[in-house]
């Protein structure tokens, strides 16, 4: 059993909505427990011209492989909408693997820690209301040093129901 965090992601075709059925997804893989998810979090797009985004991220507890994980992530996305169109384009769901117990993973398919957890308020955020505090990521970083150097900006917590 690993601890894994997944960030979660939509601007499109109500992403709140998204985000709900993604969680109910994630529940039901097999080998796998949904441990905690975070509040909803929405913010401007990285990149002009597109609908702001909701995000947020989820704690599961797995014996799946990490490209086992992948693969039943991509479905899921898919499952729920996901085209393909452009690389950074809008998107119905993102489902991006952001730590994988202390591994480091580099593979085709697959880098882990997620490049860009450190610079996303989006990310970083929502994992600290699960991680602890003391998390570090396999590089020996802690959660509070990547928090002090990624200033919550632009971000708005959602009322969680
Ligand atoms: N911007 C925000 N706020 N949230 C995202 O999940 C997100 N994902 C992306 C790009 C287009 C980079 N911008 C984003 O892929």
């Amino acid at each position: 059993m690993e601890r894994i965090y997944i960030g979660m992601g939509s601007n499109l075709a109500d992403p709140a909505e998204q985000l709900r059925s993604a969680i109910e997804a994630l529940g039901q893989l097999s080998q796998t427990s949904l441990a905690g998810v975070s509040a909803f979090y929405q913010s401007d797009s990285l990149l002009p011209g597109q609908p702001r985004y909701t995000n947020a991220v989820a704690a599961l507890d797995s014996s799946l492989a990490p490209l086992e994980l992948l693969d039943a992530l991509q479905a899921i996305e898919n499952d729920q909408g996901r085209e393909r169109l452009e690389r950074w384009g809008p998107r119905t769901l993102d489902l991006d693997i952001l730590l994988f117990g202390d591994r480091l993973i580099d593979e085709p398919r697959l880098k882990v820690p997620h490049y860009q957890i450190q610079e996303r308020a989006f990310v970083l955020y929502p994992l600290a209301e699960l991680a602890p505090q003391g998390l570090r990521l396999p590089d020996g970083r802690t959660l509070p040093d990547l928090l002090a150097a990624c200033p919550f900006v632009g971000l708005e917590r959602l009322p969680t129901d």
